[in-house]
Formats: structure tokens, sequence, C-alpha cells
């Protein structure tokens, strides 16, 4: 069975104290877990966090992009470093939350762009710190899901036929492919192929619309999303993507600068009708 996620960006631009009340938030408009952005990791309160999420039962899944100061294809040893010890402390909060999962950039700094391609060099760096703290999560039993994005936003990694490639590298149990829609109508020819291609490496799935509003009102093709998850067996996290207009540090990485429908509550709401409705049609046999 799908489990259904929101992520916190669509209301909060941070998990602090002020943004717990938003756990209760995500149970009561239907999902079974929210996404948490990892980035300010200092301003996460675990065990009130945790407390918060075993009252209203629901699951944490953690969402990171890595940033320039720990950017693990840095030409500096000492942010890479950074970068792995930074990945580990995720993996102890989220594994502190009872999550299995930290999603998202964490192969690069999102938002980098060298004004080039990516170098052997770089892959090399992003696959062996990686290595490094898969091993790591391992024992926590915490898998780390390489999310490609799109052009504008990266050059490290677009597609999920490079997001495999980068996963097979690693060579790890625990490195898994994440995609996400709103990148792949970007980047990939279909729909259908690259998640197939994904097949059992596919471990977590934004559904985002073409425009980050609504999904289903936009050309993002839910059939064939629907039709290639039904054929991979898929059985993990549909997480609703979108972000808050107005945020302060994460706007650019994220080029949110307009309201994206009527109020974020709708997108949850309708977002999540519609993501239920393709799964009975598709997931539910
Ligand atoms: C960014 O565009 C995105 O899709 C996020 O999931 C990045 O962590
Ligand atoms: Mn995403």
């Amino acid at each position: 069975m799908v489990k259904y996620g929101v992520h916190l960006f669509l209301w909060a631009e941070r998990l602090d104290r002020s943004s717990l009340h938003l756990i209760e938030k995500t149970k009561r408009f239907g999902f079974d877990g929210v996404e948490i952005p990892l980035m300010e990791l200092e301003l996460i309160d675990v065990a009130a966090t945790k407390r918060e999420l075993k009252k209203h039962g629901v699951e944490a899944v953690g969402a990171l992009g890595l940033n320039i100061d720990t950017d693990i294809t840095s030409d500096d040893e000492k942010v890479r470093k950074k970068g792995i010890e930074f990945m580990k402390r995720c993996v102890d909060v989220i594994a502190q939350l009872d999550g299995d999962a930290i999603n998202g950039v964490i192969y690069t700094a999102w938002g980098k762009i060298t004004g080039k391609r990516r170098t052997e060099e770089e892959w090399k760096r992003s696959a062996e710190a990686l290595k490094v703290v898969c091993k790591y999560a391992r024992d926590y039993g915490v898998n780390l899901c390489l999310e490609p994005i799109n052009r504008f936003e990266t050059y490290f990694l677009n597609t999920a036929e490079d997001a495999v490639k980068l996963a097979k590298d690693i060579g790890e149990q625990n490195i898994k492919v994440h995609l996400d829609t709103f990148h792949m109508n970007i980047e990939e020819k279909n729909f259908f192929k690259p998640i197939k291609l994904a097949g059992e490496l596919l471990f977590h799935v934004h559904c985002s619309e073409n425009d980050r509003g609504i999904p289903g009102t936009g050309h993002v093709n839910w059939d064939q999303v629907f039709e290639a998850l039904s054929q991979i067996g898929y059985d993990r996290w549909l997480v609703i993507e979108s972000f808050l207009p107005g945020m302060s540090k994460f706007a650019s990485s994220a080029a949110i600068w307009r309201d994206l429908a009527p109020s974020a509550d709708v997108i949850a709401s309708e977002g999540l009708k519609f993501l239920r409705s393709m799964s009975s049609k598709y997931l539910v046999r």
C-alpha cells in the first residue's frame, strides 16, 4: 500500500517550535506522513517533534538539499567532510523520529550551477561521500534517495537514468532513487519509462504538478505515472510537494515567485483527493 505525505514546505519554511502544530494539520488533512526539511537541523526540537508525531500518528520522512557549505562535490576536502558529517547528523535525527529515508538533493549543493557539465571528479567525490553516509545510515535502517532535479536547479543530476547510474556507482543497499514529477516534466521524454527504469530502486515520489500547483490540474501525465508505478509494484510514499510563496531562505532555489493555487490548503486537500482517485484506479487491486 502506498502512503500519502505532504512536504512541510507547502505551509512553512522550516520545522521549528512555531510550526510544530502543522503535524496535527497533516493528520487532519488525511496524510500519513510529513516530509521534514532537514536543512536547518539545529532548529528542530527532536523530542518535541517526536512527541507531536506520536500523538497524532503521523510518520516522518526526511527532505534534504545540501548547500554550498556542505557540498560533497566541492574542490575543498574540508567542505566535503562537513557535508558527510552533516548528513550523518541528519540520519541521526530521522532515525530518532523513526523515519527510514532521507530524500532530495543529497549529491551536490541544491541550486549550484558551475556553468559547465559535471566532471568525472565531481561524480567520484559525490559517490564516495554518499557511500560513507550510506554505510553509517545502514545501522540506523535509513535509506538515502537521490532526487534528480531540473537543469535550472542543478547541472549534476537531471534524469532518472543518471540517478540509477549514480546509485549503482555508490553500490550500497540503502542508496535509492527518488523521482519528482515536476522535474520529470522538464527533463524526461515521458513519465512512464523513467519510473520503469528506476524500478526496484524507486523509493520515494514527489507528486508535483508542472507549475507546482494542485496535482491533477496541469499537464503532468498522471496516467503514465500511475501505470508505471503499478507495473513496478510501488508501495512507498506519494508526497505532495509545493512551496510557500515568499519563502526567505529557499525561494531562489525553488524559484517560486507567485501563488500557485487559491491557497496551500487547497493544494493539500484537492491534491490528496486526486492522488487517492488515481491510486484507486491503478494501484489498488
Ligand atoms: C527541489 O526542486 C525539489 O524538488 C526538492 O525535493 C529538493 O529537495
Ligand atoms: Mn522534489
